[in-house]
């Protein structure tokens, strides 16, 4: 479905096979799928969070107008993320060569069984709100109602240096 064009902004990770190669190829299935990325953050190298035994993660977050309704953003991430060989029968959480999350999208709230707007647990992850806050540091957080720079500031000390920045935006052209 095709509506007036937001902001939207997406955390990508990844921690199997070609990091970097998964998150340049999901940056080009964005734009070709119809997310007109114009914001790309640094990438970082960050330890992994929940599941502990599993290699590290590369993470960036992207921003860019969208006209896709948000299901059809979530059905874009989901094939990506198939195409980049991720097997969806593993656990949560586990190591996967491509996860796509719809952290925000501008003046909208999403509520449904397979999808929630922001993601949930954002506000309690320093891999998505450190990259995330340089695409979209000064967008608000409708929930918390505090800006995404604020909610990464408030997170400890210990668990921000642990997310460590290996390459500004250029990666993405790499
Ligand atoms: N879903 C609901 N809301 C959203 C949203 N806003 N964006 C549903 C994307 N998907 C959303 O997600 C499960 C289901 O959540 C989807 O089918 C969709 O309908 P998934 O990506 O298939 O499964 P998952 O990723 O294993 O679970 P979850 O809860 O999404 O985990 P996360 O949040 O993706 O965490 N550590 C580091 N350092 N870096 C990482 O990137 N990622 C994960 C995965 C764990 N640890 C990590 C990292
Ligand atoms: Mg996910």
């Amino acid at each position: 479905m095709r509506r007036h064009p937001r902001h939207v902004y997406l955390a990508l990770g990844s921690n199997l096979g070609d990091r970097e190669a998964h998150l340049r190829a999901a940056v080009r299935g964005l734009r070709e799928g119809g997310v007109a990325v114009d914001a790309v953050s640094s990438l970082y190298e960050t330890p992994p969070w929940g599941v502990l035994d599993q290699p590290p993660f590369r993470n960036a977050a992207v921003g860019g107008l969208s006209s896709l309704c948000p299901s059809a953003i979530l059905d874009l991430a989901k094939r990506l993320e198939a195409e980049a060989g991720r097997n969806f029968g593993a656990e949560r959480w586990t190591a996967r060569p491509l996860d796509i999350d719809i952290a925000l999208i501008e003046g909208e709230r999403v509520d449904e069984p397979d999808l929630t707007v922001p993601h949930t647990l954002l506000t309690e992850r320093s891999f998505v709100l450190v990259p995330l806050a340089e695409v979209a540091g000064e967008v608000r957080h409708p929930l918390a109602g505090m800006r995404i720079r604020t909610l990464r500031d408030l997170r400890p000390a210990s668990e921000r240096r642990a997310v460590r920045r290996v390459a500004g935006p250029e990666w993405v052209d790499g």
